[in-house]
């Protein structure tokens, strides 16, 4: 009698569990979704969010409404890796990120691994698809694109002789100052290079120092905390030299952190303004309606799900290798545009242009 009901017990388990894995199918989410990177977390999460919404309105996919689960990687290498097998437990088909560089790296090695596809929307650092990983993709451009942008601005628009380059000691923070490094080559002098720490608050001394160099132009490669933080600080001490960064600074958080009188005139580099393109008008929209101002990488988030979930629906299947070879085949419409990604998995086409902070908003300034 015991036996037949476990029996009886293990048979609504199995059937139970089948049902559960293929009732719906499940999207991962993963970027720092608390902590002082959190706004782009939520940025990823609220654009999948439009993005699922619209999809489950029309029925789905493949039959099925689509499940978003979200991974929490706080910005910490450790936590992505966490995140990413939480994903491989929970039965992810496809995953949209990491936002940090430092986390998609790690967390495409068990994408890999598993077989499943990642499209991170703004991880810059070129080893991410450097790899040859074949299921790891990216919308966004690479740092040595974004880089070689950024020493052209600097030698031939600013002319500048003299440059400080600061970075934060992470992938994507010290990737990008050294492409721009390289890029400067002998065009300018490198009168200060060193590292911060993320996280620090009180950057006075590094500053201090930095000012009896004498730079013409302090470049920063990191994100928008302490980007702030280096622009209000600098001030503070009187160093009044033109302040660049590049795509990890381009939030609103950043003007809110240096201040709008003291971020006046820095300059950093970032993909053109999507306001401009007529394909991005509907989106910019609904995203306005259900969360307010757009972030800068929302709308990248919004392509990234939607073009693994068109190679879903291509494939007609849930098997990562399949999904992959569409996403490698395929040409996207996306609210970009038109994207395409290389045997690399990078984007065909990744346009940086410079921007400028003025009156408390950022604008696009010079394009090379
Ligand atoms: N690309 C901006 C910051 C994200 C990263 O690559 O680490």
């Amino acid at each position: 009698m015991y036996r037949k009901f476990l029996l009886i017990l293990l048979i609504l388990f199995v059937f139970s569990g089948c049902a559960k894995k293929s009732d719906v199918i499940k999207a991962g989410v993963a970027g720092p979704m608390t902590g002082d990177q959190a706004k782009m977390g939520m940025d990823f999460r609220n654009a999948v969010t439009v993005a699922v919404e619209e999809w489950n309105e029309k029925g789905g996919i493949l039959g099925k409404k689509i499940e978003l689960i979200i991974g929490d990687d706080q910005r910490d290498p450790k936590q992505a890796v966490a995140v990413a097998n939480k994903f491989l437990n929970q039965d992810v088909i496809g995953v949209i990120g990491h936002f940090n560089s430092s986390c998609s790296i790690p967390a495409s090695d068990i994408y890999n691994r598993a077989g499943i596809p990642m499209i991170t929307p703004a991880s810059t650092n070129p080893q991410l698809t450097d790899r040859g990983y074949r299921g790891v993709f990216r919308v966004c451009g690479r740092d040595d694109q974004q880089g070689n942008v950024a020493a052209q601005f600097v030698t031939s628009k600013l002319k500048v002789k003299k440059i400080a380059i600061i970075h934060d000691k992470t992938t994507y923070g010290q990737g990008l100052a050294d492409e721009f490094k390289k890029a400067i080559g002998s065009s300018a002098e490198v009168v200060y290079y060193g590292g911060i720490v993320q996280g620090d608050k009180d950057f006075k001394t590094v500053l201090t120092v930095i000012k009896t160099k004498q730079p013409e132009l302090i470049f920063f490669g990191g994100i928008y905390p302490e980007g702030g933080l280096l622009v209000k600080q600098a001030r503070e001490i009187g160093l009044k030299t033109p302040f660049m960064s590049g795509d990890g600074v381009i939030d609103p958080k950043f003007i809110e952190i240096a201040g709008a009188k003291d971020s006046e005139g820095t300059y950093l580099t970032f993909s053109p303004d999507p306001n401009n393109i007529p394909t991005a008008k509907a989106f910019i929209e609904n995203y306005q309606k259900k969360f307010g101002e757009l972030g800068p990488y929302s709308i990248y988030a919004y392509d990234a799900i939607n073009i693994m979930l068109k190679a879903i629906e291509s494939a007609g299947a849930t098997d990562g290798k399949v999904i992959i070879d569409k996403l490698h085949s395929m040409e996207f419409s996306g609210a970009l545009g038109k994207i395409k990604f290389d045997n690399k998995g990078d984007v065909t086409i990744a346009p940086y242009v410079v921007w400028i902070t003025k009156g408390g908003k950022f604008v696009e300034y010079w394009k090379p």
